[in-house]
This record gives structure tokens, sequence and C-alpha cells, in this order.
């Protein structure tokens, strides 16, 4: 540990590339055997156990594959385009990936989070993060489609995002990059001590509708904000933290954010916020951040400009913060199944400190500081606030979930295992090596209340050998991990979307009861549905032309479409009759430049279309819907201005 103390960040940081290398295929020590074949198999027509969520990463996507199986089941479009159902190209969601900087098609999605009550996961909704343009999305579970996207304003990588309240009354955004306020941010970039800031977000949830608004801001010091855990239990009001780059380096992060032995959690009071809040002593700021809606009805979304933000500065309300030291340059912070203790995860440091809740509050009642920090805010005593170090849990401790039966497990990220340790004397207990480098590791329920235990699902960021090369662009990939018993034994490897940096599990059974099946006509409210194929018609107003469509098995109508020019602005509104589960239609027309529609039972998709030629356009159903799927066909003549 001597050595490792001694290593340069950047050379402790390049390790996992010197182990893989070292790693040759077949040479690893594993379990595949019949036993471990037999756990994961799940026989054909039959279910899995759970669902997992994990993150697409810089896809953007959420994706839900089922466990222990690792099939996947479904990719959910969320912050990106998507083809297979013309999430972000067609005119019902367009609207959805609106921000105050324009359309952005492409973002990096982290961390979804289940929506929880009383700590537990309800299976009602998953909320997940856009990190660049910082947003945060909520995905209803009955459906398995993005409901609302809400942006953070004055925020850069919004990454400790969106962790949730015990009963999802909030759910937090921060700024991993700290930023000058919005509307003044054209200063010189070495300013930055002086007029760069960190800030947290907390977003509303509406108990029963799940709409999401933006509440208040905090302003923070100027550090970067990596991670974050809500407290729950006793720790309830309280807001977890991690922070890197305290040193407030602006340039050559990597040498130069690495400088201390130390870093920081921070720990916010919201309760006392949000009190701060109701009695008035928010500032109105203005600010400007788009909030998305698809509409429940319609399944159009609608997107508003918001253009201003409650802000409380703890510069003014100082005893909103604490700050626990911490080695060195921590990621991760997760709380307890009990709400007592919060573990951190000093990447560049040999130990895993575990911090006491109730020491917390004993060393801010005592004023047990070793000093302040950005002025006036407490830094606790590092010994009054600890309750153990982890000793040689292994090397770049990332993330901890916790399991049913009081164990933690942590991924090593440079030394490529998932390390398992007790909460009863914090000393390790067993460790298994993953393939390689894990990131983020997921257990059902564990980072809830009630952990439902049973798998550790190691979400791993480097695959080199481990399955069929595909050229320079290698899959991504997930391990399903037995810990049912003492010894943690590897099940199954499968490939993942993306990145999955981290993912959310549950038991199957919270999610299938909510599934909806189809949309009812009836309850269909979209301005342009046509609900019967009688209808059926074109319409046209000035060079728009509206073509109302019905899709049913198996023909499209109307299917021969005359009196269309160049250049006019064409919407093929497509309705798909079908009352029945599973019967999507496609559509598709030649030389469309903008869409293709995949239009689920009861629904109503719009593709817009300004044709550029004259010709005789076919089109098509694109899904196999029937044994006269390949008749589902129309033309569409255009005739020259
Ligand atoms: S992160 Cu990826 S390994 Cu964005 Cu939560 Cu830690
Ligand atoms: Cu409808 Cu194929």
């Amino acid at each position: 540990m001597k050595l490792l103390s001694k290593m340069s960040p950047m050379l402790l940081l390049a390790a996992p590339l010197l182990f893989t290398a070292s790693c040759k295929p077949g040479k690893v020590s594993e379990t595949t055997d019949a036993d471990a074949a037999q756990k994961v198999y799940v026989a054909p027509g039959k279910h899995d156990e759970l669902y997992l969520f994990a993150s697409g990463g810089f896809s953007g996507q959420l994706a839900a594959y089922g466990i222990p199986s690792g099939r996947l089941l479904k990719v959910i479009p969320v912050f990106s385009q998507n083809p297979e159902n013309g999430w972000g190209y067609n005119e019902n969601t367009k609207a959805m990936l609106n921000t105050s900087n324009g359309f952005i098609p492409w973002d990096d999605a982290h961390h979804p989070e289940l929506s929880k009550t009383n700590g537990e996961d309800d299976g009602r909704w998953i909320f997940i993060n856009g990190n660049n343009t910082p947003r945060i999305a909520r995905i209803d579970l009955a459906t398995f489609k993005t409901a609302e996207i809400i942006e953070l304003p004055n925020s850069a990588g919004n990454h400790a995002s969106p962790f949730c309240t015990e009963n999802t009354e909030y759910l937090v955004g921060n700024t991993r990059f700290s930023v000058p306020e919005e509307g003044k941010d054209d200063v010189p970039i070495d300013t930055y001590k002086e007029t760069f800031q960190g800030n947290v977000s907390f977003v509303k949830v509406d108990p029963k509708s799940g709409r999401m608004s933006v509440a208040f801001q905090i302003r923070v010091p100027g550090f970067n904000y990596d991670l974050a855990h809500a407290g729950k239990g006793p720790s309830h009001d309280w807001m977890f933290f991690t922070t890197y780059n305290t040193e407030q380096a602006h340039t050559l992060l990597e040498v130069n954010a690495s400088q201390k032995d130390k870093d920081f959690i921070m720990a916010l009071n919201w309760k006392k916020a949000e009190e701060l809040i109701a009695q008035g002593k928010g500032k109105k700021t203005p600010a400007k951040y788009a909030h998305n809606i698809l509409d429940e009805n319609t399944h159009t979304a609608t997107s508003t400009m918001e253009n201003s933000v409650m802000v409380l500065d703890v510069k003014d309300f100082p005893e909103l913060v604490y700050y626990m030291p911490c080695p060195k340059s921590p990621h991760g912070v997760d709380i307890t199944p009990d709400g007592e203790f919060m573990v951190a995860s000093g990447k560049l440091a040999a130990t895993l400190p575990v911090f006491s809740f109730k020491k917390m509050l004993e060393a801010i009642k005592n004023k047990s500081y070793e000093g302040k920090v950005a002025g006036n805010l407490p830094v606790l005593k590092y010994e009054s606030v600890l309750q153990a170090e982890v000793q040689k849990p292994g090397l770049g401790p990332l993330h901890t979930e916790f399991d049913d039966k009081g164990f933690a497990y942590t991924t090593m990220f440079v030394s490529s295992e998932v390390v398992k340790w007790s909460l009863k004397d914090y000393k390790v207990v067993d460790r298994i090596p993953v393939y390689y480098s894990p990131g983020h590791l997921s257990i059902p329920g564990g980072d809830s209340k009630k952990p439902y235990g049973k798998y550790v699902i190691a979400l791993n960021k480097i695959t080199k050998d481990r399955y069929l090369p595909t050229g320079p662009e290698l899959t991504q990939s997930a391990q399903l991990i037995d810990i049912t018993g003492d010894k943690m034994k590897v099940l199954l490897d499968f490939p993942t979307i993306g990145e999955p940096h981290y993912a959310q599990s549950i038991p199957a059974e919270k999610i299938v009861k909510n599934q909806k099946r189809f949309y009812k006509i009836e309850e269909n409210k979209n301005p342009f549905v046509t609900s019967s194929e009688k209808d059926a018609r074109v319409v046209r107003k000035g060079n728009r032309v509206d073509i109302y469509m019905t899709a049913i098995r198996s023909h499209l109508a109307p299917d021969n479409i005359e009196g269309v020019q160049v250049g006019d602005e064409v919407y093929f509104h497509v309705t798909n009759l079908e009352q029945d589960w599973d019967v999507p239609h496609g559509f598709a027309i030649k030389g469309a430049n903008t869409a293709e529609l995949l239009i689920m039972p009861g629904e109503t998709n719009t593709l817009k279309w300004t044709p550029s030629k004259p010709g005789m356009f076919p089109y098509y159903c694109t899904d196999f819907c029937s044994a006269l799927h390949q008749e589902m066909q129309g033309y569409l003549r255009v005739s020259p201005k």
C-alpha cells in the first residue's frame, strides 16, 4: 500500500490497461460449470425473475434486461434519437429533445434511479440523468416510455444525479463542472476560484402524476461534485455528495486536482433548505431551461421554456452544508440500508472510509471542526466522523451496494474485482475478479432500505478478450455474480448497449403488474387521430397537406394519393387501429429524409416530409404484422409545382 500511495495518480489510472494486457484469454480462472448454467437458464417461454435497467452511457439511452438470463428486452430511448421506434425523429417526440440550446439529438446517460416509497423501489418510474446537457428524465414503467425531461440551469455535467430521497420527494442534480452563473458567464477562465461555483438542484416529483419541477437550487463552492446519495431512516433529511478537485484547478486536472491527501464528502441538509425556501429566503434568479412532457392522451410532446429558479447560496446559509474529509478523489458515496453509515470510495486511496451519521451530528453539535473551506464552511474532523476504515479492500474503489444479509460489495476499478465486506466488523470476507475494470455494480434493491440481494451485477468498463472480436469497437458488458453463498461466484457474462455506468434491478412482479398492453383508441386525444378507416382522408390548406391515415391488418388507408406537389409540407398522421397487444405497424415512404414511424396499437404518430422532386413514392408498413404484411402498401404521386 506504501507503493500505491507513491504511485502518481496517472500511473494508477493506467493500471487497468497494464492489468488487462497481462491476462491471457483462456487462462483466467472462472466458474462456468453446469451449476452456473442452470442458475442462469430461463427455459423458452419462461420469464426472468428480475428486470435490470442499465444506462446506455454515451448512447444516451436506457436498456431493460432480464435477470438471470441477461437477455436484452428493450432499449428505451431517452436523450438520443432512436431509429427503432422513431424517438426524436417523428413529430410526436422531437420536442422531447428540446433544450435551452435547441434540439440536441445525443447525450450521455449514467444513473438510472427507480422511484421509491418508504425507501423501497416501487416500480412506478425510473429516472436517469443527461450528463452533458444537464437534464433529468422520467420513464414511465407502465409503458417503458420516456414521459418527461427537465433541464437543469446553472449546471454542466449533471453527474451526481438523479438520486432520489426516500419517498421520491426530490431528485437531485449537481454540476460536475463548476461554472459561473448563467448570464454572467462570459468571464476569463482564470477567474475560476472567484466566479465558478457548484450548484445543487432539487427537482420535486409530484407523488401522483410524477411531474417534475425544479424546486430550488443551492449554490455551493466551486469544486467538482461527482456523485450523490440521499439519506434514509435517521439520515432522511440529508443528501451526501462526493467532491474532487477541491484544489479548484482548471488546468491539467489529472495532476492538479489530485494534490491533496483528502477531498470531501459534502453533507447537505435538504430539509432545512426546503424550510428556508418555504420561508421566502430563496432568491428568484433568471435562468432558461426546457421542460418537455409527452402527453399521455395525445402521445405528443410539448416543450416549455422556463425562465427563473429559486436559489439559496450557502455563503448566506452556511448551516446547510458540512464537509467531511475523505481520502482521495472520492467517486461514489453509498448509504447503508439502515441509513446510519455513508461509505465513500476514494478512487486513488487504498482504504474505504465508513462514516457514521450519528457521529456526524455529534461533530456538528460539538463544532468538532478541523478547519473551514471556501470562507466559512466547516470541515468536520476526520476522526470525529469516521466509523471505520475497511483495510486493504483492493485498488481503485468506486461504488458500493448492499445485500440483505449485512454485507457490502465494492467495485475495485484498478484491481478489477468485486470485494465483499461485513458491515459488522468492516472486514473483507471475500473477493472475486471481474473482467475487467468494473465501474458501478447493481444488487437488486441494493441502494434501498430493503435489499433483495441474491445477485451482484458487475458493470465492466473493458471487455478486451471476453467476446468474439468486432473490430476496434468492442461490446460493453455486465457480469452476473451469485451472492447467495459464502463465496461469490460468476454465473454469466452478457453484452450491453453503450456503456452501462450504473444499473438498478428490481423483482419482475413489481413491474409486470402495472403493464399497459395497448392504448384504447377512444382515449386517443391526438388532434390528428383517425379513429375509423372511413375517416381516412387528405386535406390541403395552402401548401400544407395533412394525410389522415389508418393502419390495420392488412392495409393502409388511403392507399393511393395524388395531388401532392414538390415543395408541399406533407404530414402523414398514421393511426394504428389495432386494439390488441403486440401489433405495431410501421410506416416508411421512399425519399422521406426525416423519419419513419413505428406506431403502437391505438396511437397516432406523425411524419413530416417536404418532397423535393416529382415522382412516384411507394409507402409501406415496415413491421411484419400479418401474413398479408407485404400487401400493406400504397403510392404517393408527387407532381411538379
Ligand atoms: S459513474 Cu461511471 S463508473 Cu458516471 Cu456513476 Cu462511477
Ligand atoms: Cu402492418 Cu406490416
